[in-house]
């Protein structure tokens, strides 16, 4: 009887629903934005209707129970349509290779071939970013490596988090940004080799976007995660939490981090003095959504290192503090004409202390006789918003930036000598940049199978000293008036996707791309380079500096293999580099100045592979290499990663992954003899293993890793004064969710 009532209900309450048209609506899943002209087709692949501008259709469920949904750009997803459906959230896989997303934090998509990375919990972000295929980092030391991509570092790549521009403190480059986010606050990874994106990344330089973890609307989860390893006796302990009221309108999300690490042991049980560090991170999140659909965000990251060691370097970091905050607007996505989606306001400050109380300073070859403790810090406020716009039937999307900056550097020089006057130098001095940017971003259908995109962006840019006597400096070094420097600068790009079928996809882009020297560039003053043993002075008048990047990409794809190549090819033109200044130059401070050097060019290639061969292994394999060549000089420049990559095995038996990594690169033998004192590098392969085992029903999981195995004694051509890697150490991670 009860039965029966129920049904009886059912058909009260379904009939009704039945009799209409359900009216549903196509989101983007990674940004529930409305998909436009997708094709619903029927079990037998006839197209029943095609969805509006506002991502909309309407189908007679009772008619057509089963569906099949389509766009460019978007991997078809097959439907069972029911009364209570509303939208239907579909995945992007637009251009790919360039603007790839890349989930990590969460465990979303861990069997899928489109996850990048499955074992990115453990790993620090350095390991992790130095793994994939096109990335390399430039190591000084055991802590904070600083990414690179396809070759190019620091002001010739955009480092961003959450789109924000936080600026290095340190003149010695020991502070890369990617050190502020922890891998557990890490939600996504932008990465976009080709600088495709110029309407979003504003320069059309390649760019690493580091997307944080927000706070969620979900009850509650508590995760605790700890690891230990030897021998470097590296300790950490996270514990991230999330709480949203019974509503769902307000949420907020915690984490914090710990990590303490002593010297690190290379292979052949040689330990590497002053490699040890310590390092506490905080990230608190708040979201509140109205009842209008809007939503607002903060977000706040404060990281304080202590004690960090950098071998490669002649000061070690005392202290660096970093605190990163950003308040964030969402608006409920309409049909007007012009639909603002997002505005942003963020500032931030990082200071560093750095000296050599520790060091040996009465016996080293550069700087001798004398410490040079060292204060930086800049303090930069920004704003971004972006959104829709249409005119005359054409729709784009529209991009609005600006940010202020200030950079602050000095230096002592204290001499043993009691009879030798101390120094004050200031590296940096009242530097202001300031930035404004516009960038549009069209996309058009050419046909069934072929989806093109235009970007386009103009800024405007500044630089300039707010101290008379800093810009003394310049002016009787290079014996003109200075005024405040500024320029507007262009980029564009276009690209091609050509969904050839279900499986094969090709990619084409084609990028310029002008770039203003950075602060350090224009307004550095008697700042170490480790790469060349020179002291550089900047130079206000540098001209743009300006590429032309060609980049294609073939990508093979079904449900559990996929294959990846890209190609691709960037001209610099008037390159900016250091050329000697010898007028300055003594035999103890060899000086060299900022210059547009004359041509560049950096080419090459990315391969990846991942194959999930059945529900027990799975492969991925990755290589990377990279031909960059001075053409003025006729060298090769400097810090440029040899032919590299790495094969990864998985197994998977029910509760238990095992994996097992090779880790290898090429000798490089093409090293910069006139612009560096790089030398050339052997090859070297590392075996990597880990096993990960889940208990008490998934709620903890155990990881144990063995990283270099067999402990070999190497380093990377990238790593600075050619400081070796770690032997074999073993690391001990439990997890476990509340
Ligand atoms: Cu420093």
């Amino acid at each position: 009887m009860r039965y029966l009532t129920f049904f009886i209900l059912t058909l009260f309450w379904v009939e009704p629903a039945l009799a209409q048209d359900l009216s549903i609506q196509l989101l983007d899943r990674n940004n529930q934005q409305p998909v436009i002209q997708a094709h619903i087709k029927d079990d037998t692949g006839t197209v029943i209707t095609v969805s509006d501008v506002n991502g909309f259709f309407s189908i007679n469920p009772k008619k057509y129970p089963h569906i099949v949904v389509s766009a460019v750009g978007y991997a078809s997803k097959e439907v069972h349509l029911h009364p209570g459906l509303k939208s239907i959230y579909l995945k992007p896989q637009v251009f790919r290779d360039d603007t790839e997303l890349l989930v990590v934090a969460t465990g979303e998509d861990q069997n899928n071939v489109h996850a990048y990375h499955q074992r990115a919990n453990t790993q620090n972000m350095d390991q992790f970013l130095d793994n994939i295929d096109g990335l390399s980092t430039n190591k000084r030391g055991a802590f904070a490596w600083e990414p690179v991509i396809r070759g190019q570092a620091d002001q010739r790549m955009n480092l961003t988090i959450d789109g924000m521009q936080v600026f290095k403190a340190c003149v010695d480059k020991m502070d890369p940004i990617t050190s502020y986010v922890e891998t557990s606050n890490l939600s996504k990874l932008h990465i976009d080799k080709s600088g495709s994106g110029v309407a979003e990344n504003g320069s059309g330089n390649s760019t690493l976007d580091l997307v944080t973890q927000r706070a969620e609307h979900h009850p509650f989860s508590l995760q605790i995660q700890s690891a230990y390893r030897v021998p470097d006796n590296y300790r950490h302990l996270n514990l991230t939490t999330n709480i949203s009221d019974p509503s769902g309108r307000n949420a907020v999300r915690f984490s914090g981090s710990y990590k303490k690490a002593n010297d690190f042991t290379a292979g052949n049980d040689r330990t590497i003095n002053n490699t040890q560090y310590e390092k506490l991170n905080l990230n608190a999140s708040y979201k509140h959504t109205f009842r209008s659909g809007h939503s607002i965000e903060g977000n706040y990251i404060t990281d304080k290192a202590y004690d960090v060691g950098y071998p490669a370097l002649l000061m070690d970091a005392t202290k660096a503090l970093a605190d990163i905050g950003q308040v964030q607007f969402n608006f409920a996505s309409s049909d007007a004409n012009f639909q603002l989606d997002k505005v942003q306001l963020y500032a931030n400050t990082i200071r560093h202390w750095m000296d050599d109380y520790d060091r040996d300073v009465a016996n080293r070859a550069v700087m001798r006789g004398m410490y040079m403790p060292m204060y930086g810090e800049t303090v930069t406020y920004g704003t971004r918003m972006n959104g829709k716009a249409a005119l005359l039937g054409h729709s784009f999307n529209w991009f609005l930036d600006g940010y202020a900056s200030h950079a602050y550097g000095d230096m002592e020089m204290n001499s043993l000598d009691p009879e030798i006057e101390d120094m004050f130098i200031y590296n940096l001095r009242d530097v202001q940049t300031r930035n404004v940017g516009l960038g549009l971003k069209h996309q058009f259908r050419a046909s069934d199978k072929i989806l093109l995109k235009l970007e386009e962006n103009i800024r405007y840019k500044s630089l300039d000293t707010g101290n008379e006597s800093f810009a003394s400096f310049f002016e009787g070094l290079y014996d003109r008036e200075l005024d405040t420097r500024q320029k507007i600068l262009l980029s564009a790009s276009g690209s091609a996707l050509w969904m050839l079928n279900d499986r094969w996809s090709l990619t084409g882009n084609l990028v310029y791309s002008e770039r203003m020297g950075n602060h350090m560039e224009l307004f550095g003053h008697y700042i170490y380079n480790y790469t060349d043993g020179f002291f550089y002075d900047g130079n206000p008048w540098l001209k743009t500096e300006r590429t032309f990047n060609t980049d294609v990409n073939v990508t093979w794809e079904t449900d559990r293999n996929s294959f990846s190549i890209s190609l691709f090819h960037k001209q610099y033109f008037t390159y900016i580099d250091g050329i000697l200044a010898e007028d300055v130059s003594s035999n103890d401070f060899k000086f060299k100045q900022y210059a547009n050097v004359g041509d560049a060019v950096i080419m090459g290639g990315e391969f990846r592979s991942l194959n999930n061969i059945n529900h027990v292994i799975s492969l991925e394999n990755r290589i990377s290499y990279l031909y960059a060549q001075n053409q003025s000089l006729n060298e090769p420049l400097p810090l440029i990663p040899p032919l590299k990559g790495n094969s990864l095995i998985h197994l998977h038996h029910g509760k238990n992954m095992l994996m097992g990594e090779v880790e290898w690169a090429a000798a490089q033998n093409r090293v910069a003899e006139t612009t560096s004192i790089e030398d050339q590098t052997e090859a070297f392969a590392v075996i990597n293993l880990s096993f990960e085992r889940k208990w008490m029903g998934s709620s903890l999981s155990s990881i144990l890793e063995v990283n270099n195995l067999l402990d070999h004694y190497y380093h990377t051509h990238t790593s600075i004064g050619n400081i070796p890697e770690a032997g074999r150490n073993l690391m001990l991670s439990l997890r476990y969710n509340f």
